[in-house]
């Protein structure tokens, strides 16, 4: 399916008028709206190929109706977001979940749809058929080195894929660890693992970055091998500069301050990309800020502040990528909205007057620390948002021109009613 633009010109002639009203109210009331705007139209999040079917629990997948069967058909899903919102302009691919077997005209087809290849990521968490040895006490950890030697190959095998697309990094997520005690020695399991990243490291194009997700626990649930940021870190400081440490929101322990986590790791340069969704309890891959928009907020603050400090460029030198996926709604709706918690939360932290928290820090006023940041929270950034989209010919409101044009029932329509996505 392909929203010709006309139709986004008539959904956007409707809204016009309230849309101008809105965004001359936030405009009057703050500094830098046109800098907003700007940086919102350059900010890119990647849609991961697993989250465009029905996720599901362990306990069962509730299959949706007109989802994806092919990779194809997924670049197509992630074009029909793109076209309505102009920020999803990239795809974070899991292998072998989604193998380009015709790189050629996988790349020309997201080429013509506007997207990019983002971080290739490998799976060393399933067996697959046809596979040697199994993955069941680990991959690159394993105390048998025919096992890591394989999932090394694994790995070396998504960055060729990754080279033939044009993607220029690998985010390397482990189940590795244990479930009882005493079922590991935690120290050779990270030598092991340390020993096969550096194979892979060695192997990564010079133009590369290896992104070394952790993850606190699950599925194994005594230790995990890169368990934290702490664990992560000192693989990627061993590893070299091309190595960073990826944090997904989902997982850290309950209550962790992951924005503490992020400006430290900003600081060191070892921050690499993101794995963005909500959670109420552990890894839960809910909506990106469906239940914790204030925490959200702080993180891009400190991402902003952490940046800027640096001069890194917010669009391109962070790998910024969703990670969630459920049983509930329709995942392209889900993706919407997704993207747009992501981008409201970066425009309020670009809202935050960072000299006057900066003063009361150094005061130690603490009030006014929490009315600055709370301020831009507060603020409804909304019609900044719609004025990137409305300026990079997107739709004014993608979601609810994605129900006025029936997106699914015509995706239902050409892809039949039941489909089961690959890989998940
Ligand atoms: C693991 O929980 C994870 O967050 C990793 O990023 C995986 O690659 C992804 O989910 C997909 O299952
Ligand atoms: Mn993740
Ligand atoms: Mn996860």
């Amino acid at each position: 399916m392909f929203i010709p633009g006309f139709k986004i010109d008539d959904h956007n002639d409707k809204l016009l008028k309230a849309h101008q009203r809105k965004l001359k109210m936030v405009s009057e009331e703050i500094r830098n709206a046109e800098n907003i705007i700007e940086k919102l139209m350059q900010f890119q999040v990647a849609i991961p190929s697993w989250a465009l079917g029905t996720g599901g629990t362990r306990f069962g997948r509730f299959s949706g109706k007109g989802e994806p069967g092919t990779l194809e058909e997924k670049i197509e899903d992630i074009g029909l977001l793109h076209a309505l919102n102009r920020s999803s302009g990239a795809i974070s691919l899991h292998i072998p979940w989604d193998i380009p077997r015709n790189t050629q005209s996988i790349k020309a087809l997201a080429a013509q749809l506007g997207i990019r290849f983002d971080a290739v990521n490998s799976n060393t968490f399933q067996d697959q058929k046809d596979q040697s040895w199994s993955y069941k006490f680990g991959s690159l950890h394993h105390v048998d080195k025919k096992v890591r030697q394989q999932a090394i190959e694994h790995n070396l095998e998504v960055i060729e894929y990754g080279k033939a697309l044009g993607s220029n990094a690998i985010t390397v997520w482990l189940s590795d660890g244990s479930s009882f005690p005493g079922q590991l020695n935690f120290r050779k399991a990270f030598q092991n693992t340390l020993e096969s990243f550096e194979e892979i490291y060695r192997r990564l194009p010079s133009d590369w970055k290896m992104f070394i997700e952790y993850k606190a626990f699950e599925p194994n649930f005594y230790s995990m091998t890169v368990g934290d940021w702490g664990q992560s870190l000192l693989y990627a400081s061993k590893l070299g500069e091309k190595a960073y440490t990826l944090v997904d929101l989902g997982h850290h322990l309950p209550n962790a301050n992951i924005e503490q986590i992020v400006s430290l790791l900003l600081m060191e340069g070892k921050l690499g990309g993101f794995h963005f969704n909500d959670s109420k309890y552990g890894d839960d891959d809910l909506t990106v800020g469906s239940i914790n928009p204030y925490q959200l907020f702080l993180i891009f603050y400190e991402l902003v502040e952490g940046m800027d400090e640096r001069n890194m460029n917010h669009a391109t030198d962070l790998g910024w990528m969703i990670d969630a996926s459920h049983n509930v709604k329709d995942p392209l709706e889900d993706l919407l909205q997704s993207v747009e918690a992501i981008k409201i939360a970066y425009a309020q932290a670009l809202l935050v007057d960072k000299e006057k928290l900066k003063a009361a820090q150094q005061e130690n006023d603490v009030v006014m620390a929490q009315e600055v940041l709370q301020n831009a929270f507060r603020t409804d950034t909304r019609p900044l948002l719609t004025e990137a989209r409305l300026r990079a010919h997107a739709a004014i409101d993608p979601l609810l021109l994605f129900r006025e044009l029936k997106v699914r029932d015509e995706l239902i329509r050409q892809r039949g009613s039941v489909k089961i996505a690959t890989g998940l």
